[in-house]
C-alpha cells in the first residue's frame, strides 16, 4: 500500500527554525526537528537570533546568511533522522513522501536581494551549501526584523502622507507601526539609497524569502503576512477586494523618493497572493541534496501569527484564540474588517473572504505573576481561592497593570499600575487582596473584548476560545476568560502552533490545487486533527455583567492612558 502523503511545515522564527511533518490522512504529527540560531550557529554571534544596536538598542537585525545556513542544517537533520529511522512519533518517515511544503516566517522582517540574484536562485547547485552560493546575493547583509523600533520618523511621515493614522489603518489594517515593513523599507530607501535600495531588485518578507529558496525563484508575498507591511490595500474596492493589491499612496511614501512604481516592482508588481496558493514545484536543490520528491509542491508561506491561527485550528468567523505568555496575543476570525487605532486586521490565511484580527498586549504573565507573588507567595492555588471569593464584576473594582509600557492601548514610553474603586476613585491599593487578584485578570480580558470589538469582532458571534501558552494551564484564569466572553474555553495539547499551522496550510493549499478550486479549510483538515479539551464553561449571567461593565472600563482606561501619554 502506498504511504499516506506527508505535509511539511517550516517555521522561520526569531530564535530558530523548526520543522513539523504531519500525516495527510490523520494530521498526526510524525516528526519534528529544530535548529536554534544562538546554539547551533554561534559564529553569527546573535542573542535570541538578533543583533541590537543604536540608541536603546532600537535597531534590530538578523544576519540573512544565518537563515540560509539554518535551513540547510534543518534539512540535514531531517534527512539524518530519516536515514537513521528515528522520528519524534516513533514512526519512520520518508522525505520523499512529502506532497507539499509551506512555511511560517516571523512577521515584518525584510530581505534585500541584489540585482542578478534571481539567476543565482534559478541555478542553485545541490552540491554547494546555500550560505556559500548565495553569500553575494544580497544588497544588504542584515535584515531588519520585527523587534526594531527605530522608525518613528518614517511612521509619522507615512501617516501624514496617507491622510492620518485613521485613514492608513482603514486602508492597510493598521496605523503605522515602527516594526511594519513599509516603515523599515522607507528608512533604508532614504538612508541607503545608492548602497542598497537602488542595487536591490527584490524585497522579500522573511516568509516570502524562505519560500523563494524552496522554489528557486522569487515567491510573492501572501496577503496575510502582507497585512503586516502598512503597504497593502486590505479592502481595496473592485477586483482587488481580495487584498492582493498594494496601497499606492503608502508605496510612494515609503520609496525614499524613488516613486511608488519603483517600490512595487521590488515587492512584486503583480501584487500579493492568497496564502493557500500553490506557487510551483520544489526546486532541484532540495530534491538532489535531501531526497525530497521532485513532485513536491510549494504552497505560499505566511507570517507566524497567521500560521498559528491555522495551527490552533481556528476555522470560522467567531473562533478566537488567546495565547498567554510573556506577552498576551489574541487572534479572531472575523467576517468583516473595521480596523481601528489599536490592533491589527489581516487577511485570513485559510479563508481569502474573511479577516484575522490580531491584538498584541505587552503585559502578560509578568503582571499576573507579580500579583500572585505579592499576595499569594506565588501559590496559584491560593490565587484561585482568592479569585473565587469575589463574583464576576469584582464589585466595581477595576485595575490597569502596565508594568512595562503597553502597546494595546499604546501608553507611549510610560508604564504604570492604576486601580479604581467602585466610585471611580483612583486608589493605591484595594482593601481586599481578592479584588487585586480578580482585577488583574478581568482588566486583561475586558481589554481583549473591548479592543476586539474595536476591530470588528462581534462578541455575540464568538463561539469558542482556544487558549494556549503558559497561563492556559491555569483553570482559574481560563474561567474568567470564559465568563468575560460568555463562551467555552478549550485547550490543546499540541505545541509549535506556527510550524504545525504551516503544515496544515501545506495540506490545505495542496487540496485546493488538486480540486482546482478553493476548498474550505475545515473540509481539507482530517476529522479530529486537533484534540481539544474543554477547560472552562461560562458561569450563568457573567457575560452580561461584563457587557454592562465595558463602557465604564473604557472610560477609566482612556483617562489613565491619557495621563500616561501626558
Ligand atoms: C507581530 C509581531 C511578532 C512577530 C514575531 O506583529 O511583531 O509576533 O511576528 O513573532
Amino acid at each position: 500500500m502506498a504511504a499516506a502523503p506527508l505535509y511539511l511545515g517550516l517555521d522561520s522564527s526569531t530564535q530558530g527554525v523548526k520543522a513539523t511533518v504531519v500525516d495527510g490522512a490523520t494530521a498526526a504529527v510524525v516528526h519534528r526537528a529544530a535548529v536554534n540560531y544562538d546554539a547551533d550557529l554561534p559564529h553569527f554571534r546573535t542573542r535570541g537570533g538578533m543583533h541590537a544596536s543604536g540608541p536603546q538598542g532600537a535597531v534590530v537585525t538578523s544576519p540573512t546568511g544565518m537563515w540560509l545556513e539554518a535551513l540547510d542544517l534543518l534539512f540535514a537533520r531531517l534527512a539524518g533522522d530519516e536515514a537513521s529511522g528515528t522520528s519524534t512519533s516513533g514512526a519512520p518517515f520518508r522525505l520523499r513522501d512529502v506532497a507539499a511544503v509551506s512555511g511560517s516566517g516571523q512577521q515584518h522582517g525584510s530581505v534585500y536581494w541584489r540585482t542578478g540574484a534571481a539567476r543565482m536562485l534559478r541555478e542553485l547547485d545541490p552540491a554547494v551549501p546555500l550560505g556559500n552560493q548565495l553569500a553575494d546575493a544580497f544588497a544588504r547583509r542584515d535584515s531588519p526584523i520585527w523587534a526594531d523600533s527605530s522608525t518613528g520618523a518614517e511612521c509619522a511621515a507615512l501617516e501624514a502622507a496617507c491622510g492620518g493614522a485613521a485613514a492608513l489603518s482603514a486602508a492597510t489594517g493598521s496605523r503605522a507601526y515602527e516594526r511594519f515593513t513599509g516603515n523599515q523599507i522607507a528608512k533604508i530607501a532614504a538612508r541607503e539609497r545608492a548602497s542598497c535600495f537602488d542595487r536591490c531588485e527584490r524585497i522579500s518578507l522573511v516568509s516570502s524569502f524562505m519560500c523563494s529558496l524552496l522554489l528557486g525563484a522569487y515567491a510573492p508575498v501572501d496577503t496575510s503576512d502582507g497585512s503586516g507591511t502598512n503597504l497593502n490595500h486590505l479592502t481595496a474596492p473592485g477586483p482587488a477586494g481580495d487584498g492582493t493589491a498594494w496601497f499606492a499612496p503608502a508605496l510612494a511614501a515609503c520609496s525614499g523618493g524613488a516613486g511608488g512604481d519603483a517600490l512595487a516592482a521590488k515587492l512584486g508588481a503583480a501584487g500579493m497572493v492568497p496564502a493557500h496558493t500553490t506557487l510551483g514545484g520544489l526546486c532541484n536543490y532540495f530534491v538532489y541534496r535531501y531526497g525530497m520528491s521532485p513532485a513536491c509542491r510549494v504552497v505560499a508561506w505566511s507570517g507566524d501569527n497567521p500560521c498559528s491561527l491555522a495551527g490552533l485550528g481556528l476555522q470560522q468567523a467567531g473562533d478566537v484564540a488567546v495565547s498567554m505568555g510573556t506577552s498576551d496575543t489574541m487572534f479572531t476570525m472575523m467576517a468583516n474588517a473595521t480596523p481601528g487605532a489599536d490592533g491589527h486586521v489581516l487577511r485570513n490565511p485559510v479563508d481569502p473572504a474573511s479577516f484575522m484580527g490580531m491584538l498584541c498586549f505587552k503585559n502578560g504573565s509578568l503582571a499576573r505573576e507579580d500579583v500572585s507573588n505579592r499576595l499569594c507567595g506565588g501559590d496559584w492555588g491560593k490565587f484561585a481561592q482568592l479569585l473565587g471569593e469575589r463574583a464576576p464584576g469584582n464589585a466595581g473594582a477595576v485595575g490597569f497593570y502596565y508594568t512595562s509600557p503597553e502597546i494595546t492601548p499604546t501608553t507611549g514610553a510610560q508604564g504604570g499600575v492604576q486601580r479604581y474603586d467602585a466610585a471611580d476613585t483612583p486608589v493605591d491599593a484595594f482593601d481586599d487582596p481578592a479584588a487585586e487578584v480578580r482585577a488583574v485578570l478581568e482588566g486583561k480580558f475586558l481589554a481583549m473584548r473591548l479592543f476586539g470589538e474595536g476591530i470588528g469582532m462581534e462578541t455575540a458571534s464568538v463561539r469558542r476560545i482556544i487558549a494556549t501558552g503558559g497561563a492556559s494551564n491555569n483553570p482559574a484564569i481560563l474561567q474568567v476568560l470564559a465568563d468575560v466572553f460568555g463562551v467555552p474555553v478549550l485547550t490543546l495539547a499540541q505545541s509549535d502552533s506556527a510550524s504545525l499551522g504551516a503544515a496544515f496550510r501545506a495540506l490545505h493549499g495542496h487540496a485546493c490545487e488538486q480540486a482546482g478550486a478553493f476548498v474550505p479549510f475545515p473540509e481539507a483538515l482530517p476529522a479530529g486533527a486537533l484534540a481539544y479539551t474543554e477547560a472552562a464553561r461560562p458561569a450563568e449571567g457573567a457575560c452580561a455583567v461584563y457587557g454592562k461593565m465595558l463602557p465604564r472600563f473604557r472610560r477609566l482606561q482612556e483617562a489613565y492612558v491619557k495621563s500616561l501619554l501626558g
